[in-house]
């Protein structure tokens, strides 16, 4: 069994995306399972058939995808995607949208199902600053995690989108620890929901 991480290429004029970096720094290994990881572009509806594409070839125990949200704080797990498309600045494709829905007969949202509270609490307890985000936002990163709680193999148990700070914010490191850390949660409370 695996663990799919997915972290993004670079956007916006930066050289380096954080997201990636700490998708990098996790160990090859999280509770016996393989982590297998891939860098998705920022690009609407591209990234998120390059994760589908993962998913059926990697057929993965859990995903947890990740992106910066460079103007946070603190490590933030989502627990909701958006049917909803809004992008600030186009997308490294030059495509921009201007509210528009992902998949027009969609819900109008998708929300994960792992115990995103317990997640949370065993980030904290490592003293790294993490707390619970009710948006992703409107650009790619709620595109993938729309995707990837729609997948046909069923991942609102098992899938989970985190968005990164900045790195000033917190380091690399830490932002590693702390996807690690909610990969194993994820792994033990699967079957549960939060409450
Ligand atoms: N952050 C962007 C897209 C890629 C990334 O790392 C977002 O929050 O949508």
């Amino acid at each position: 069994m695996s663990i799919l991480l997915t972290g993004f290429e670079p956007f916006g004029g930066a050289s380096v995306n954080p997201s990636w970096e700490a998708v990098c720094r996790v160990p090859d290994q999280i509770a016996g399972r393989e982590v297998q990881r891939l860098r998705l572009p920022v690009v609407f509806g591209e990234a998120a058939n390059l994760l589908r594409e993962a998913i059926a070839r990697l057929r993965p125990e859990l995903v947890i995808c990740c992106g910066v949200a460079g103007d946070r704080k603190a490590v933030t797990p989502e627990l909701v995607a958006l049917n909803y498309r809004h992008a600030r600045i186009p997308d490294n494709a030059g495509k921009s949208y201007f509210g528009a829905p992902i998949a027009p007969d969609g819900p109008a949202a998708r929300m994960t199902r792992l115990p995103i509270h317990t997640l949370i609490d065993a980030v904290k307890a490592e003293g790294i600053p993490c707390a619970l985000s009710l948006s992703a936002g409107a650009y790619v990163c709620n595109d993938v995690y729309y995707a990837l709680l729609s997948s046909e193999e069923d991942f609102a148990h098992r899938g989970l989108f985190i968005h990164v700070p900045g790195e000033e914010a917190v380091s690399v490191a830490d932002m590693a620890r702390a996807i690690t850390l909610c990969a194993e949660h994820a792994l033990k409370g699967a079957d549960h929901a939060d409450r």
